[in-house]
């Protein structure tokens, strides 16, 4: 039986935090035995907005770590980093002309991020969702496993993908996205109505996967709430209803049990029960994390044996991109 292929990727843009973990890695992980999948640090895409260097360098590793530590294997998953497969940019750069600039103006991710730099931002940011088409057609990937805030994007890349095919033939397989029905999108925890991410300044309003049990409870005492005093699950009440969502994910428990347990009870037992959950619940991760970080080599060979196999299937998949052109 021939397994359906994944791909995903992850950005080396800070810290991962918990909603990372829930809106992705973990759904990753628990799918792996079912596919054949590509998990890849997209550093490529990190650079579209400035970067220190030395972060940087520091943020690939702690990022790929971190998807290792989490329980994605070798043994279903190849695990590498984008810029050592170069056909990654060199099929992004072919796709850059069949992508029509109106497609790109479209997307809301674009328009958030460019909202501050204005005539600042760069070429790269615009044609960020581009470069996301190359990663994914490159590997003929069925499903691409992402948060909400990426549907948008894995759309577009099956557009480009059909205007490809119409023009050159069936070159790409159409791709469709997978998102969770829970946890597609974890809230910020000072600000519970946008999403909890990694270049976000306020480093209050995410929980990092590898911060210490003392910063968890303290972030999560500090969360927004309300005023009103139930504990239940409820739109209209995104502080509350986000660390009840948390919650649920992470116990599995389902929402009336959830209630039940809270009933009466006050938002402070809420979030010293939470923070003990998070805590337990990041722990084998942290512990795992620590222990392969703790071998310099380890995660080099790993990465270096991943970026190989990546390379073997991107540059098949290019070789028959370019005859379909003319370009061989
Ligand atoms: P940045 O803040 O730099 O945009 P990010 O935190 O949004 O980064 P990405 O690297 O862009 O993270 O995303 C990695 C994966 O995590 C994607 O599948 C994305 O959809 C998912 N994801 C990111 N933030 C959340 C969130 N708050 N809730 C659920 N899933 C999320
Ligand atoms: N844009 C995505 C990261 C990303 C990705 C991909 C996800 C880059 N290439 C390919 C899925 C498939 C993000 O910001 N989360």
């Amino acid at each position: 039986m021939h397994k359906k292929t994944v791909f995903s990727g992850i950005q080396a843009s800070g810290h991962l935090h918990l909603g990372n973990y829930l809106g992705a890695i973990r759904n990753w992980k628990a799918m792996q035995e079912e596919y054949s999948n590509y998990f890849c640090v997209v550093d490529l895409h990190t650079i579209t907005v400035p970067q220190d260097p030395i972060e940087l360098k520091t943020n690939i590793r702690e990022v790929a770590g971190l998807l290792i530590a989490a329980g994605l294997d070798e043994a279903h998953s190849v695990v590498f980093v984008q810029s050592k497969v170069r056909a990654h940019s060199e099929l992004a750069w072919i796709l850059n002309c069949v992508t029509p600039m109106g497609w790109l103006h479209r997307m809301t991710q674009f328009k958030e991020k460019s909202e501050k730099q204005k005539e600042e931002v760069s070429v790269g940011l615009f044609a960020y969702p581009v470069l996301q088409a190359a990663d994914i057609l490159l590997y003929d990937a069925h499903l691409v496993p992402v948060g909400a805030d990426q549907k948008q994007h894995v759309e577009l890349c099956r557009d480009i993908a059909q205007r490809f095919n119409h023009r050159y033939g069936e070159v790409f397989v159409l791709p469709d996205a997978l998102i969770p029905p829970v946890g597609g999108r974890v809230m910020g925890l000072i600000n519970p109505e946008k999403k909890m991410s990694k270049s976000e300044e306020k480093q209050e309003d995410s929980i990092f996967l590898l911060d210490t049990p003392d910063q968890i409870r303290s972030k999560i005492k500090r969360a927004t709430t309300d005023s009103s005093k139930e504990i239940v699950f409820d739109q209209q009440r995104p502080g509350i209803n986000n660390l009840l969502t948390i919650y649920q994910l992470l116990t599995g428990d389902n929402r009336e049990q959830i209630e039940a347990h809270f009933e009466g009870k006050n938002y402070k037992v809420l979030k010293e029960d939470l923070a003990e959950v998070v805590i337990e619940s990041l722990r084998p991760l942290q512990e795992k994390y620590a222990l392969l970080t703790g071998d310099n080599n380890y995660l080099d060979q790993l990465l270096s044996r991943g970026a190989e196999r990546a390379e073997a299937q991107a540059e098949a998949k290019i070789h028959q991109v370019t005859v379909s052109m003319g370009l061989r």
